[in-house]
């Protein structure tokens, strides 16, 4: 089955970093634009397409301006800088404070409204935390959402004062995920409670933080979802909820990814997607580059 935009950004950006060994925008610019000109047909959002012309336009001599352009000088607050940070979190393993910079600089390539940068923040952060945990040791839900409420709560922090009715919008929806998760049992597939007050749209603020209550809820059973597979119970769950499927999907699937570990991607659902072999010797790359510097 074919990737879309998310996995489509997703190589550029690990494929700059392995071959750069370092962040470098103007060449992961580069790589955004000729990927969407090579394969326009990946599911895109119409918004992104205009900072891609631009690029294309000024030869990605200026990398900032067209993002910072989007929605009448707003910025982007959609989950695309979210959706293909994953690389980041491999690639900045060793480095929490490195992570949060790589992470804002790579997600301002196309987003740069606070909302789309903090979301992919987010997004590394979890996948961050998912990687430095043992699997074999049950996953302490409570620990693992508090620390996230830790990181944003400081990154928030930080940035306020820029005008936001709510100042700490990502604090506030990941304590409904504690709570929500909390409340745990009877859980099913297709919960309009959970799509009500976590959300499941292109929005970075209605999508990030519902693929990492997914990753959650999935550590225990959910009825109706037949699988013994933690890793598969948690993308089947996120894609039952509806909405931007292949992008909270695809976000979940990294958070329980880097948790799980490759041995619980089963190779009969592996065999069903598009370059999964070339994907994986991305990921050995970026973990061999991380754990070397
Ligand atoms: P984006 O930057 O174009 O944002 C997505 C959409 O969010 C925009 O097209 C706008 O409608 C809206 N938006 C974002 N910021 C603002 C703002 N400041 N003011 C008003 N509206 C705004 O693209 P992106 O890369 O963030 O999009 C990612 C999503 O698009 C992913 O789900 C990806 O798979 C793709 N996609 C999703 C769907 C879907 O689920 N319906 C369909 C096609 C493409
Ligand atoms: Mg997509
Ligand atoms: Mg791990
Ligand atoms: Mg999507």
């Amino acid at each position: 089955m074919q990737f879309t935009d998310d996995s489509a950004m997703t190589y550029s950006l690990a494929k700059s970093l392995v071959e750069r060994r370092e962040l470098d925008i103007v060449d992961l610019a580069k790589r955004f634009v000729k990927s969407y000109y090579q394969e326009p047909n990946r599911g895109y959002a119409i918004g992104v397409l205009t900072v891609f012309q631009k690029l294309r336009n000024n030869k990605c001599t200026d990398v900032l301006s067209p993002a910072k352009e989007q929605f009448g000088g707003e910025g982007s607050w959609g989950n695309g800088g979210a959706m293909r940070i994953s690389p980041v979190a491999l690639f900045c393993y060793q480095n929490y404070d490195k992570l949060v910079e790589v992470a804002k600089s790579v997600s301002e390539i196309t987003h740069t409204n606070k909302l789309g940068v903090d979301g992919a923040i987010l997004q590394a952060s979890a996948i961050y935390q998912s990687l430095h945990l043992d699997p074999n040791e049950e996953l302490n839900v409570n620990n693992f959402i508090d620390d996230l409420i830790d990181k944003m709560d400081k990154i928030e922090k930080d940035e306020e004062g820029l005008g936001l009715s709510e100042p700490q919008p990502y604090k506030v929806q990941l304590n409904i995920v504690k709570s929500l998760v909390a409340e745990g049992e009877g859980a099913e597939p297709y919960d309009e409670k959970v799509v009500q007050k976590l959300g499941n749209s292109v929005a970075a603020l209605y999508s990030v933080p519902t693929a990492i209550f997914c990753f959650l809820r999935a550590q225990k059973p959910i009825r109706g979802i037949q699988t013994e597979n933690p890793f598969r119970r948690a993308v089947q769950y996120a894609i039952s909820l509806g909405g931007d499927t292949d992008t909270i999907g695809s976000m979940t699937g990294a958070i329980a990814g880097a948790f799980y570990g490759e041995g619980k991607i089963s190779p009969n659902l592996l065999q069903h997607c598009e370059a999964s072999e070339e994907f994986r010797l991305l990921g050995d790359k970026l973990f061999e580059l991380a754990v070397a510097k």
